[in-house]
C-alpha cells in the first residue's frame, strides 16, 4: 500500500501561518533557558531574492530549529542594510525616490524571505535606515566624538571635475568618473574619521582567541592590520641638497634594513612636505604631483598604475657608506600615509623598486643570494627577488642571514648620530588606516553635526537627535542633493545662534552594519542599545555570511564592539564568537542565439548538454556554472521552486552533497532528486503509522533482533546529525538520514513480511518519531505534517531533540571491510571482541570470499584490529 503524497504546497502556507500566529519564533530577554544567538549577515534590499540568497539563511535556520529543540532560547533574527548608492542609482535613473524604493524592495524580498519557512523573529526587524535606528548611530558617533574617538581630517576622495561631485570608489571605473566619463581628479577634503588605529594592536592580539572562525578569514584579518617590525633610518642630504631642501635631513620607513646596500634611490611621496617645498618653485615638479593626483584613490588603482617618478636632483649619503650618494625622487607610489611617506628602494628586492629603476635607468645590486646560488652568475631580471637568502655584496653583513643582517643595521645604526638624534630608531607600523566615514551622499545616516563659522562643528544637542534626512529632494543635478536642501541644511548654531549648517556628508554604510547585532539583542525600540541586553546574547554564538565580507565588515564590527564598550555602552569586546563563511550556489547560464542571456524556466534541458527554448524550440547556447546574478539570469525565484516542489526541497537540496562553505551547483536533477527523499520520509513515517505501534504504546521489555537494529539506527541517527548540525556539516548530516531512510524501508519491508512482533512495531513507530524531528530543522513543514500523523498535539519545531539512549549507541559488533589483492570484495561484522583468527575464520567463511579466491586457499590474511581485513591471494 502507498500512502498518499504530501503536499507541499498546500503543507507549507499552513504551517506557516501556524507558526506566525503562534509566535513561536519569538525571542524573549527574559526567558531563563541558555542563550543561544544565530544570524546570518543582514540583506541589502536590492530588490528580489533568488534562490542562491537563501544558503546562508537556510544554514542559520536549521542551526536556529535546532538549538531551540535542544532547550535554548534562540535569536535569530533579520533585518535589512538598507542605505546606500543603489537607492540613490534607482532615483536618477527612474525618478523614484531612494525611500520609496528602499521600502518596496524591503516588502517584496521579505515575502520571499517568508515564503522559505525561516524561524525568524520578525518582531526585531530592523532597517538601517529607518530613524529610530539611526537615531542610534547619530548617538554612538556623539559618544565617539565626546571620547575622541572620532575626528575630524583632511583626506582625499575621488573628484570628478566635470559633474563637480565626489565619486565613490565603485563610481570610478578605469580612472574616469561613471556617468561624465572625466579623468578622475584626487582631491582634499575635510572629512570624519573613526580611530580605529587606536585598536590595531588589540585587535590584531585577539583574532588568537577567534577558535571558530575560518583560518583563511583570521589571516586574511591579519594582513589587513598589517603589523610590521622597520626601522626608520635618517639619511642626511648632501651638503648642496640641504640648502635647496632648508633642510638638513630625511627619514624614511623600511622594513628591510638588511638591503641597505643594494640601495640605489629615495622617493618621496607627492604629498611629502619636502616635494611640497620644492614644488613651490619647480614647476615641472608640481605639474608632476598633479599629474600623480589623477585617477582616484582605490588601493587597487595605486597599486596597478605605472610606476613614475620625478628626479628632485637632490641627493643623500648613505648611511653605511658616506662615499656614496643616492638620487631622491618624488614618486607615484610612495603613500603619504604610510610610515614616513618616504622610502629607499632597493629594486633588487621589492618589485615596485624595480620597475622604478628600470624605468629610471638605476643601479640594480642584489644584495640577498638565494640558497644554493652562484654569487659569480646570479642577476635579477625582470622579477625582483624576495625570498630567503644570505647577504652579498654587503661588506660587514656578507654571509649574514637575513634577519642577523636587520639586527646587525639596526644596532650599527642606533649607535650613530644626527645632531642629537639616532640615526635609526625601531618602529612598529600597521596597514591599517583611521575609518573615513564620510560619504557625500543623501542616502546614508546623517552626520550630527553643524558647522559655524565662529564655534566651528559643534556636535548636535542630543535632545534634537535623531538629524532626520530630509524626503523633499532633488536628484536631477549631479551631487549630493543634501547640499542644496537648504531648508534642512541652513540652521542655527546650537551654541552661539549665529547662521551656521548643517554637516550635508552621511556615514558610510558599513556603520550601519557595524553594530545591527547589538541592536538585535534589544527587544525594546525605547532602548535601541541596551547595555543588559546586550550582556545576555552577546556575543553572537554563530555568525554566517560570505567571504567578501571577511575583512571590512568584520574587522570594523569588532573594532565599533570595542570602541562602543570604551564609551561605557556595553560591556562585550568580541562580538561573533562563531564564524562561518558559506559558499555561492552557481547554475549553468543560457544564452539564445542571439547572444541574449535567458532565464532557466525560458529552458528546457535535452540532456548531454544540449537545450532548446521552450516557446521556439531554437538552440540554446549552454555555458558552464557561475554564481548566480541577475544580470546573466541564470537565477532560480524562490517562488517557482515553492510552487513546483515545495521550499522544503529547495532547503534539502541546498544542504545536500556539497560541504556548506564550497560552492554548490543549483540543477534541475537535484531538486526533483530532493522532491524524492521528502516523498519517501512522509512514506516511510505514514507507513510506520500504519505499521507501527499507537503513540502512547508502553516500550515492550524486550526487542527481536530487528526491532534492536532499528533502534540502534534511529538513536545512532539522532545522536549523528546532532553532531553534524553542531559542527555545521549539513552535507554529512543529510547523509546520514539518507542512510537511515534505507535502514528504515527495510524494517517495514521486514515487518510486511514477517509481522510486527518482538517489539518491530514499537520500533517502527519509535523511528518515526525519531525522523521527523531529526529532519525537522532541515525540511520543517514537512516535519509537522509528518508529526501531525504521528498523533501529536504540539508543533515539531517545538519539540525537544529526541535523547538517544547510550546503550543503544554502544556498539558490540564492528564492520570491516575486506579486500583481496587490495580491492575492496566485501564487508563483515564481527564482535567487537574478535581476535584475529576470530576474523580470519569468519572471513574465510564468507560466501563472497570463497567465490572470489576461486577454491584456492590465500597466501596470507592480515586482520588490522578494528580497521581491515587483508586478504593476499
Ligand atoms: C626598503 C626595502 C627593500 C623595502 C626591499 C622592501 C623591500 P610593509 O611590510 O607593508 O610595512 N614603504 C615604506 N613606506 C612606504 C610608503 N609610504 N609608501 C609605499 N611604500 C612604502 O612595507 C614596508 C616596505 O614598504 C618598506 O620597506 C618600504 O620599502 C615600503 F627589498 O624599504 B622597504
Ligand atoms: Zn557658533
Amino acid at each position: 500500500m502507498t500512502a498518499d503524497r504530501y503536499n507541499a504546497r498546500d503543507a507549507e502556507p499552513r504551517w506557516q501561518k501556524i507558526w506566525r500566529e503562534r509566535g513561536i519564533f519569538r525571542a524573549r530577554n527574559d526567558d531563563p533557558r541558555p542563550k543561544f544567538f544565530v544570524m546570518e549577515m543582514f540583506p541589502y534590499p536590492s530588490g528580489r531574492i533568488h534562490i542562491g540568497h537563501g544558503r546562508n539563511y537556510v544554514m542559520g535556520d536549521v542551526l536556529a530549529r535546532y538549538k531551540r529543540m535542544r532547550g535554548f532560547n534562540v535569536l535569530h533574527p533579520m533585518g535589512w542594510d538598507a542605505f546606500g548608492l543603489p537607492a540613490e542609482n534607482a532615483a536618477i535613473e527612474r525618478g523614484i525616490h531612494p525611500k520609496e524604493w528602499t521600502y518596496q524592495n524591503i516588502a517584496s524580498m521579505k515575502e520571499q524571505l517568508q515564503l522559505l519557512g525561516l524561524s525568524l523573529d520578525w518582531d526585531r526587524e530592523i532597517a538601517t535606515c529607518d530613524p529610530s535606528y539611526y537615531a542610534e548611530q547619530q548617538r554612538i558617533f556623539l559618544d565617539f566624538l565626546e571620547a575622541g574617538l572620532a575626528y575630524r581630517k583632511e583626506s582625499e576622495v575621488n573628484w570628478d571635475p566635470v559633474d563637480n561631485t565626489v565619486l565613490a570608489n565603485e563610481q570610478v571605473i578605469d580612472g574616469r568618473g561613471w556617468r561624465s566619463g572625466a579623468v578622475v581628479e584626487r582631491r582634499k577634503l575635510s572629512q570624519w574619521f573613526l580611530r580605529i588605529t587606536g585598536f590595531a594592536q588589540e585587535l590584531l592580539d585577539a583574532i588568537d582567541g577567534l577558535e571558530r572562525w575560518p583560518d583563511r578569514v583570521r589571516l586574511m584579518q591579519r594582513n589587513w592590520i598589517g603589523r610590521s617590525e622597520g626601522l626608520e633610518v635618517l639619511f642626511e642630504l648632501s651638503k648642496a641638497s640641504a640648502k635647496a631642501a632648508g633642510s638638513e635631513t630625511l627619514k624614511v620607513y623600511t622594513t628591510r634594513p638588511d638591503t641597505l646596500f643594494g640601495a640605489s634611490f629615495l622617493a618621496l611621496s607627492a604629498d611629502h612636505p619636502l616635494a611640497q617645498t620644492l614644488a613651490r618653485d619647480n614647476a615641472a615638479l608640481a605639474n608632476f604631483i598633479a599629474e600623480c593626483k589623477k585617477g582616484g584613490t582605490s588601493a587597487e588603482i595605486i597599486e596597478t598604475q605605472e610606476k613614475q617618478g620625478y628626479d628632485t636632483g637632490l641627493t643623500v649619503v648613505h648611511p653605511l657608506d658616506p662615499t656614496q650618494t643616492l638620487p631622491v625622487y618624488v614618486a607615484n607610489f610612495v603613500l603619504m600615509d604610510y610610515g614616513t611617506g618616504a622610502i629607499f628602494g632597493c629594486p633588487a628586492h621589492d618589485q615596485r623598486d624595480l620597475d622604478f629603476a628600470r624605468k629610471y635607468h638605476l643601479p640594480v645590486v642584489p644584495v640577498v643570494l638565494p640558497p644554493d646560488t652562484d654569487p659569480g652568475s646570479f642577476a635579477i631580471g625582470d622579477e625582483a627577488y624576495d625570498g630567503e637568502g644570505t647577504l652579498f655584496n654587503s661588506r660587514f653583513l656578507d654571509g649574514m642571514s637575513i634577519p642577523d643582517a636587520k639586527e646587525a643595521v639596526a644596532r650599527q645604526l642606533e649607535r650613530f648620530r644626527i645632531a642629537e638624534e639616532p640615526q635609526a630608531v625601531r618602529r612598529v607600523n600597521f596597514r591599517l588606516r583611521d575609518w573615513g566615514i564620510s560619504r557625500q551622499r543623501y542616502w546614508g545616516c546623517p552626520i550630527p553635526v553643524i558647522h559655524c563659522a565662529a564655534c566651528g562643528p559643534v556636535p548636535v544637542p542630543r535632545d534634537q537627535l535623531p538629524v532626520k534626512l530630509p524626503d523633499d529632494v532633488t536628484f536631477d543635478r549631479p551631487g549630493n542633493p543634501l547640499d542644496r536642501a537648504t531648508a534642512w541644511r541652513d540652521v542655527p548654531c546650537p551654541k552661539c545662534g549665529a547662521p551656521a549648517h548643517r554637516e550635508t556628508d552621511t556615514m558610510d554604510t558599513f556603520v550601519d552594519s557595524s553594530w545591527y547585532f547589538l541592536r538585535y539583542a534589544s527587544d525594546n525600540t525605547e532602548r535601541p542599545l541596551d547595555k543588559g541586553a546586550v550582556a545576555h546574547w552577546l556575543p553572537v554564538d554563530q555568525y554566517i555570511g560570505g567571504i567578501e565580507h571577511a575583512i571590512l565588515h568584520l574587522l570594523y564590527s569588532r573594532f565599533f564592539t570595542r570602541a562602543l564598550k570604551a564609551c561605557g555602552r556595553v560591556d562585550v569586546t568580541e562580538p561573533f564568537a562563531g564564524l562561518f563563511t558559506q559558499g555561492m550556489i552557481v547554475h549553468e547560464t543560457y544564452k539564445d542565439q542571439a547572444g541574449r542571456w535567458l532565464f532557466p524556466e525560458e529552458v528546457k534541458l535535452l540532456g548531454n548538454g544540449k537545450a532548446v527554448k521552450v516557446d521556439t524550440g531554437e538552440d540554446v547556447v549552454v555555458g558552464p556554472p557561475e554564481k548566480m546574478s541577475k544580470s546573466k539570469r541564470n537565477v532560480v525565484p524562490p517562488e517557482v521552486v515553492a510552487d513546483t516542489y515545495g521550499v522544503d526541497c529547495a532547503r534539502w537540496f541546498m544542504l545536500s552533497d556539497t560541504p556548506p562553505e564550497r560552492d554548490s551547483e543549483w540543477t534541475q536533477a537535484g531538486i526533483e532528486g530532493a522532491w524524492r527523499f521528502v516523498q519517501r520520509v512522509w512514506r516511510l513515517v505514514t507507513e510506520a503509522v500504519e505499521l507501527g505501534a499507537p503513540a502512547d504504546a508502553p516500550a515492550p521489555a524486550a526487542f527481536g533482533k530487528e526491532a534492536t537494529a532499528l533502534r540502534r539506527a534511529s538513536h545512532g541517527l539522532a545522536a549523528t546529525v546532532a553532531d553534524d548540525v553542531e559542527r555545521l556539516r549539513f552535507n554529512v548530516a543529510v547523509a546520514h538520514v539518507h542512510e537511515f531512510a534505507n535502514a528504515f524501508g527495510q524494517a517495514i519491508a521486514a515487518a510486511r513480511a514477517g509481522g510486527t512482533g518482538d517489539g518491530l512495531d514499537f520500533a517502527l513507530r519509535e523511528a518515526a518519531d525519531i525522523l521527523a524531528r531529526v529532519v525537522g530543522p532541515m525540511v520543517p513543514h514537512l516535519a509537522e505534517e509528518c508529526w501531525g500523523v504521528l498523533g501529536h498535539d504540539g508543533l515539531a519545531a517545538e519539540a525537544a531533540w529526541p535523547e538517544a539512549d547510550p546503550a543503544l549507541l554502544k556498539r558490540d559488533t564492528i564492520t570491516l571491510p575486506i579486500q583481496i589483492n587490495g580491492r575492496k570484495r566485501d564487508d563483515i561484522e564481527v564482535p567487537l571482541s574478535a581476535t584475529p583468527a576470530e576474523v580470519e575464520a569468519a572471513v574465510l567463511a564468507l560466501e563472497s570470499i570463497q567465490r572470489a579466491l576461486d577454491g584456492r586457499p590465500p597466501k596470507r590474511i592480515i586482520v588490522v584490529p578494528q580497521r581491515i581485513v587483508n586478504v593476499v591471494a
